[in-house]
This record gives C-alpha cells, sequence and structure tokens, in this order.
C-alpha cells in the first residue's frame, strides 16, 4: 500500500507544481488571496482585468513602495510596470530595474517607484515574471500618492535563500511602452532622482559583471 500512497502523492505533488508560478502578495492582487496560478499566462493581469472603479485598491507611495511577491520556481526575472489605463491595455512605465530572483520563495522590493504626475490618480501596477515557463502576470489596482512609505508590510521579505541582482532581459524589456523607455531615466520625464540612480546603480552592475 505504501509504494501505492507515496506514488498517489508523488503524481499529486506533480499535478500541483505545474501550475505553481507566483502569488503577488503586496499590494494586494486583483485577485485577492485565491489567486488562480494556472492564469497566469494571460496578459496583462493573469485571471482578472482591472476595473478602477470596481476592483479593491490600495495606496502605493510613488516616492517608493513595496511589492511582495512569492516564486515558487527556482528562478525568475522580474518586470514591475504601471499604468494609468484602467484596462491596463498600454502606456507602461516601468518602476523597477529588471532583476532575476535566485531561490524559491518570498521576495520584496521595498523602493519601487512611480512618476511624481500619477499622485491622486487610480492606475494598475502589473507584475511579470519571465519563468522557466513562460510570462506570467498579476496585477494590482493602487491610488497612487504622494510620499515614501518605509513600514513593511508582514508579506515584505526575503527568503533567506532568496538573492537578487539586476538582469537583462529583451523579453520583459519589450512589455514596456516605447515612449517610456526612450525617456527613461531621464528626470525630464516625470521620474524623480530614484529609478534614475538605480538604473545607474544597476548599469554599473552590469559593467562590472561583464568585466569578469
Ligand atoms: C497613452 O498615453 C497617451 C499620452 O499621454 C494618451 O494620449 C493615450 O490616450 C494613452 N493611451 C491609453 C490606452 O491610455
Ligand atoms: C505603509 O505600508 C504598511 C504595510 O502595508 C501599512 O500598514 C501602512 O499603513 C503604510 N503607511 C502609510 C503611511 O500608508
Ligand atoms: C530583498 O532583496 C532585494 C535585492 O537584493 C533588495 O533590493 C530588497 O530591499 C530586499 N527586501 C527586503 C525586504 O529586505
Ligand atoms: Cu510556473
Amino acid at each position: 500500500m505504501a509504494p501505492l500512497r507515496s506514488l498517489v502523492a508523488a503524481a499529486l505533488l506533480l499535478v500541483s507544481s505545474v501550475n505553481a508560478h507566483f502569488l503577488l502578495l503586496h499590494p494586494t492582487s486583483l485577485e485577492g488571496t485565491e489567486i488562480d496560478e494556472s492564469k497566469e499566462g494571460n496578459a496583462p493581469c493573469g485571471a482578472n482585468m482591472p476595473d478602477l472603479a470596481s476592483s479593491p485598491s490600495s495606496e502605493f507611495h510613488v516616492g517608493g513602495d513595496q511589492v511582495a511577491v512569492q516564486l515558487s520556481h527556482p528562478q525568475a526575472n522580474w518586470l514591475i510596470r504601471g499604468t494609468l489605463d484602467g484596462k491596463a491595455s498600454g502606456n507602461w512605465t516601468q518602476m523597477f530595474p529588471i532583476v532575476k530572483q535566485s531561490g524559491v520563495g518570498a521576495f520584496c522590493e521595498i523602493a519601487v517607484v512611480a512618476p511624481e504626475a500619477w499622485v491622486g490618480k487610480k492606475g494598475v501596477i502589473s507584475v511579470a515574471a519571465n519563468a522557466p515557463d513562460g510570462i506570467l502576470y498579476q496585477c494590482a489596482v493602487v491610488n497612487f500618492v504622494s510620499g515614501t512609505n518605509t513600514t513593511l508590510d508582514s508579506n515584505c521579505r526575503n527568503a533567506s535563500s532568496v538573492t537578487a541582482s539586476p538582469e537583462n532581459d529583451v523579453q520583459l524589456a519589450a512589455l514596456i511602452s516605447k515612449a517610456d523607455t526612450t525617456t527613461k531615466g531621464n528626470s525630464a520625464s516625470g521620474f524623480g532622482l530614484p529609478l534614475g540612480s538605480l538604473f545607474a546603480a544597476a548599469a554599473m552592475a552590469m559593467a562590472g559583471a561583464a568585466i569578469l
């Protein structure tokens, strides 16, 4: 009986791991806490589409706020982007340099930024993971507010085995609107210093890696 039982257990594990991709824990996903990971391959948000009038929303500080995820793959690259388009159909602005997570589990960036011009507006944050089984999506509807939030959410943590570093991912970079890409890092575009300096730091880190 034991062999059969362990076979069934192994099969169940396989089935559940097929659809285990990632969870968006903060800001709260459009799907709430019952995220259908089997639908995460659907751009731009996974199982649900945002509705600025009725989707639950939370505050997001444009000067720096948190995005917390839980990854079920040993590795994935992350893109965090935002738009004021209520249907999340375009006009994506990159909110953080693309990073590669290595290690299964909790990962949280604590200083994700949005353009100052978005203060007082409602929009959509979309988190895209380039995982071994494709590009996966989750979204959150947020009210953009001024300032920074340095009080970490209980879900905002990095698992002890998780590391992250800047990554050049052309597939994820292609998910940013062209018009935004050309002005990225330019303070005249509405971004403050933080994103510009983040990109500079990321570029320097990549240049350093290239020398090695
Ligand atoms: C995208 O932004 C442009 C310029 O601000 C605007 O004219 C256009 O309507 C926006 N498109 C969407 C889908 O929001
Ligand atoms: C900052 O984020 C934490 C965690 O989500 C939240 O409890 C707190 O209310 C936020 N602070 C402000 C000023 O919005
Ligand atoms: C998690 O790791 C990333 C990458 O090193 C770092 O930027 C971030 O601040 C860390 N998050 C927390 C909650 O310490
Ligand atoms: Cu997956």
